[in-house]
């Protein structure tokens, strides 16, 4: 049974219910009111023991209501409730909703640490539902619970750790770091396959990062990505690793969200930032799910924010227009680095051609000419740009003319080459 209440407007339910379908519940009914905050309960005193009574005659198992329920609301809410109900809040939902699904050691990890913050009372100024508050407030058995806590800490470094060498070897090979961030179900996995090259399948890593993995799923359910996952992509030639982020949802804690560090750490590291936006929901929707992201791109991104606003396939021309304006809107607001908005289906590939050519601008470049004497090591050399950047090559006599661009430290490293060349045929 799903439970709602809103101060200014009838709420809305439709992201509540599929919160909860995405964590395994089947919503049976609902009840809603529109009304300030009751003290006791949250919802009012009548609209409480309404709630009872549905739950009841629909013998339904669980409520799941749509914010946040002070400690003392949730066990009061609960004495309410028939016996044997189990009561979860929206923050209490994704948690599930992450804990169920996790499937490597860093996303088990983050689930994990993210239950520990949210139920340890004084850490991090959270609260401590389903806590017993005579247990808790007693310090040796605080000590007690943050040990696990300490634990997770310790382990999640590790991974975050190798996380970041494994980003900083990427860079030293000449790869472009992208990360596609968004609010949940915008369609960032379907995105990401389109972007990427065909590849083989290679099994998740030891740090439990899906790295370099065949398939993001793509799937129209909240929080199908549970866990980054990064494949490559060539743009013009720039070698890019594109990594697809867990998505981002409303209302919930800043340190709950940032318990899913690998996300945000992925968006920190990133040159450039594809913010991907559901351009079909309606427009306050729309609005709404950017101003989320924007928050997090705020905080944590340093590369160029390219908006792209995704399903244009539903949309007619006015359509898309009119996503396009309250995209910019939104943006022009933020204290963000955004580019020109690009409008794409990834669904059926439509505008996927402008995206990259966008990203490439955006992307930090360099350029530099060569001259190397025509030899045997000017083939390696350019078979080396090749592979590293964009380069174009002019044949003299016996020299070749090189215009080439690339990432900053690509090109640096192509001018040593290109020197060491020169050196070895006594230029
Ligand atoms: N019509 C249409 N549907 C799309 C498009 N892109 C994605 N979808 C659908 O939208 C749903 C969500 O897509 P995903 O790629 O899983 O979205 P996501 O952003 O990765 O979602 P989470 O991993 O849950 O955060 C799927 O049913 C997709 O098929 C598009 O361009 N047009
Ligand atoms: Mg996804």
């Amino acid at each position: 049974m799903v439970a709602a209440r809103d101060a200014d407007d009838t709420p809305d339910t439709t992201e509540i219910r599929r919160l909860a379908a995405a964590a395994g519940y089947d919503v049976v009914g609902e009840l809603t009111q529109r009304r300030a905050e009751d003290r006791r309960y949250n919802l009012g005193a009548g609209k409480a023991r309404d709630l009872a009574d549905v739950v009841a005659d629909a013998d339904a198992d669980a409520v799941v209501f749509d914010g946040e329920l002070s400690p003392g609301q949730y066990a009061d809410l609960l004495t309410l409730l028939p016996a044997g109900t189990t009561l979860v809040d929206r923050y209490r939902l994704v948690l599930e909703i992450f804990v169920a699904g996790a499937g490597s050691t860093a996303a088990r990890t983050q689930a994990e640490l993210a239950t520990l913050r949210y139920e340890l009372p004084g850490s991090n100024g959270r609260r401590g539902v389903g806590a017993e508050p005579g247990v808790l407030r007693e310090g040796v058995a605080r000590a007690r619970r943050r040990a696990p806590h300490r634990r997770a800490e310790a382990k999640l470094d590790g991974i975050t750790d190798a996380a970041a060498d494994r980003r900083e070897r990427r860079r030293a090979e000449g790869f472009d770091l992208v990360a596609l961030a968004g609010y949940t179900n915008a369609g960032k996995s379907t995105l990401l396959r389109r972007l990427a090259d065909d590849m083989a399948v290679a099994p998740p890593s030891a740090e439990g990062h899906a790295d370099l993995a065949e398939a993001a799923t793509a799937e129209d359910r909240l929080f199908e990505t549970l866990e980054t996952t990064t494949r490559r992509a060539t743009l013009d030639g720039r070698r890019v690793l594109c990594t697809d982020t867990v998505g981002l949802v409303a209302d919930l804690p800043h340190d709950l969200v940032r318990s899913f560090s690998a996300t945000l750490d992925e968006i920190a590291a990133a040159d450039a930032v594809l913010a991907v936006v559901d351009a079909s929901a309606d427009e306050d929707r729309l609005r709404r799910r950017l101003e989320t992201t924007v928050e997090v791109l705020a905080a944590d991104a340093t590369g160029p924010v390219i908006p792209v606003v995704n399903k244009v396939d539903r949309l007619d021309d006015d359509g898309r227009a009119a996503a396009l304006a309250a995209v910019a809107d939104v943006l022009a607001g933020g204290d963000v680095d955004t580019r020109e908005p690009v409008a794409v289906s990834a669904l059926d590939g439509a505008g996927l051609d402008r995206l990259r050519s966008a990203l490439v601008d955006a992307l930090p470049g360099a350029t530099a000419s060569f001259a190397v004497p025509n030899s045997g090591a000017a083939q390696a050399f350019l078979s080396w740009l090749h592979e590293h950047g964009d380069a174009d090559a002019t044949y003299g006599a016996d020299a070749v003319a090189v215009e080439f661009a690339g990432k900053p430290s690509v090109v640096e490293e192509a001018r040593r080459r290109a020197d060491a060349l020169g050196d070895a045929c006594g230029e």
